[in-house]
């Protein structure tokens, strides 16, 4: 006899336990006997409908006939039967949709199988790869370390000055509860991939060529071109005698490896606090060749400059090799040159597109054009 739901005048554990049981039983009964989509259907409309359905029943004579005492108790109950019910009808119409695609219920070992589709690497990661394989062949190695990270490995040994803006809560993501330790230890998200480098510098002693990867944090709006997160790459080259001839030959081959043999590249007098000098590095812009124009319409992604930023360098600070200069890191007899630059921003520019939202947001109709 097909299954009718009960009654209930019995709100104790054991009797709310056998009526569920009940139910759970009868379902996998009818979920075993659909054979065909109309089978299908009509289990589905059994046991889901809104109006009337089985699902439906359940909420309306168990839950609202409940008496005041027991409602709360009844509640949590029909809430995990109405979660188990949908679970068991969900697999129900994977099976049947697996079999009905078969010409019958028989397994026919000739039809190819079910074709998931693959995933695609995200575009930022992608472009991440592709700069940290240029430096990888020419012999850098790849170093990663904490996201969060101490005011000292973040600022301190960065040289940042003690009153610095980028230290205020605006531009930073402190850790909360820190006030009662000193400035140094107290914990924030990193800002950059620098800490690293330094965090690398304490462990190994130079020579050294390596490049960070790695996600970084900022308080800012999420917005086109702005996220609370995003990823850099810096890199950092110490040995002695290194030139700012050695920055810009590197430099200038690594953007002709991403971009084409093609591009010119320029340096421009920059700052930063742990490089002097400081230079930021254009490139001609690769969406107008470097004419500021397409056809007839100003070219915006270089604001019609024909110039394009791609990322701030310069020469390692003698102050910065001060906080390391016990391994080997004395600014007397070695030199360096370093370099920072936003992943997500120069995967917008190489893919073109419009707004850093779409590669956090998760769309797959995003995603999936670059499968
Ligand atoms: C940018 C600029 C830069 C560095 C990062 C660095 C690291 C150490 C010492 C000296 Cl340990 N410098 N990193 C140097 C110059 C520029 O980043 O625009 N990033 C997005």
């Amino acid at each position: 006899m097909a299954y009718t739901v009960p009654k209930l005048t019995d709100y104790s554990a054991a009797a709310m336990e056998k009526a569920a049981g009940d139910l759970l039983s009868a379902l996998g009964e009818e979920a075993a006997k659909v054979k065909n989509d109309s089978d299908w259907k009509a289990f589905r409309d059994r046991w889901m409908a809104r109006k009337n359905g089985i699902l439906t029943q359940i909420n309306d004579q168990w839950l609202k006939g409940a008496p005041k005492e027991a409602k709360r108790e009844a509640g949590i109950r029909v809430n995990e039967l109405k979660a188990a019910v949908a679970d068991i009808i969900d697999k129900a119409e994977y099976i049947h949709l697996e079999l009905s695609t078969a010409t019958s219920s028989a397994v026919d070992i000739t039809l190819p199988g079910i074709r998931r589709p693959i995933g695609a690497e995200h575009p930022v990661i992608r472009t991440m790869h592709e700069i940290v394989s240029v430096f990888q062949k020419l012999g850098y190695s790849v170093a990663e370390g904490p996201v969060v990270e101490t005011d000292y490995y973040n600022f301190e040994a960065l040289n940042f000055p003690p009153d610095h803006p980028a230290r205020d809560t605006q531009d930073t993501l402190f850790i909360a509860g820190q006030q009662s330790k000193p400035q140094r230890e107290r914990l924030l998200l990193r800002t950059h991939t620098s800490p690293v480098q330094i965090r690398t510098m304490e462990k190994m002693r130079p020579p050294i060529r390596i490049v960070i990867p790695g996600t970084v944090h900022r308080n800012d709006p999420p917005d086109a071109s702005h996220s609370p997160m995003f990823h850099q790459i810096e890199g950092l080259a110490v040995d002695t005698n290194i030139t700012f001839g050695d920055l810009k030959g590197t430099l200038d081959h690594f953007v002709k490896a991403l971009y084409g043999a093609n591009v010119k590249t320029h340096f421009r007098p920059s700052f930063f606090p742990f490089t002097e000098p400081s230079a930021e590095l254009y490139v001609t812009c690769f969406i107008c060749g470097g004419s500021g124009r397409r056809g007839t319409d100003p070219c915006r992604p270089c604001k019609q400059t024909g110039w394009i930023e791609v990322l701030g360098c310069g020469m390692v600070d003698p102050n910065v090799f001060e906080f390391v200069k016990d391994n080997g890191y004395d600014p007397k007899k070695v030199s360096g040159f370093a370099f920072g630059m936003g992943v997500d921003r120069l995967a917008l520019l190489k893919y073109g597109v419009d707004d850093l939202q779409y590669f956090f947001q998760g769309d797959v109709r995003f995603l999936e054009q670059w499968a």
